[in-house]
């Protein structure tokens, strides 16, 4: 019981209902900020935001991963729902996390042959371990690409279409924020001071006019073929 009540009176002190709001612009005009990922610089150092480890969902839906950029909690785990009536894979070659989920429609996962049904396992699901950023990519089609990523604490949010943003808030204090989105060429820094109470923080950022084309092969490291229209075995 002692140790309930501390535990609740710990989640108190990091959670007292404060946020951090803010708001991104666009030095340019008017710009989408869907998805764009903001977070607290040196957030290690801040009180501890607890949250359970839980499942995101990333879909294949129209050739598209979606959503195409998504921030998790490291250890979260993703679920690669296939929506299309498409065969797609999901594979990554990022060192820190390598993987190949195989090909498959819906919940369903085949070999390469795309007649022989693997058995069992949550094959849809990857863990994100590792704090950092990760390009995902399918075998199949070279447009599609997807963004992860993980973050080891919980001082960070994704904004919607207009820019806005929540993050839990820290101490009172001057900060770093980081924004990174689909057309920023490379993370921005800005520094914020945060009180209690505070308005509607506004953070201009400087998007392309379009997100950059992410170069990459297929997962065996060769080039995908010039014809995008992959057309499996019929069954
Ligand atoms: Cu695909």
């Amino acid at each position: 019981m002692l140790v309930l009540a501390f535990v609740l009176a710990a989640a108190g002190a990091a959670d007292a209902g404060e946020t951090l709001r803010g708001r991104l612009t666009s030095a340019s005009g008017r710009a989408d900020f869907e998805g764009y990922t903001v977070w607290i610089e040196d957030a290690g150092k801040l009180p501890a935001v607890s949250q359970e480890s839980s499942v995101r969902v990333m879909s294949q839906v129209n050739k598209s991963f979606s959503p195409a950029w998504l921030a998790v909690r490291a250890g979260d785990k993703i679920d690669f729902e296939n929506l299309d009536n498409v065969f797609h894979n999901v594979f990554s070659l990022d060192k820190r996390n390598p993987f190949d989920l195989g090909l498959y429609k819906g919940k369903r996962h085949f070999a390469a042959d795309l007649k022989t049904e693997i058995q069992g396992g949550d094959t849809t699901l990857r863990a994100f371990g590792a704090a950092g950023k990760y390009q995902i990519f399918c075998n199949i089609h070279p447009d599609m690409v997807a963004t992860v990523v993980a973050f080891d604490h919980g001082y960070f949010a994704q904004s919607d279409k207009n820019g806005v943003f929540t993050l839990p808030a820290p101490p009172p204090g001057r900060y770093t924020l980081g924004v990174d989105g689909p057309r920023l060429r490379e993370p921005a820094k800005i520094p914020i001071e945060f009180a209690a109470g505070a308005p509607l923080l506004s953070v201009s950022v400087s998007p392309a006019r379009r997100a950059a084309k992410v170069k990459h092969t297929r997962k065996d490291g060769k080039d995908y073929p010039s014809d995008d229209d992959y057309a499996p075995a019929s069954k």
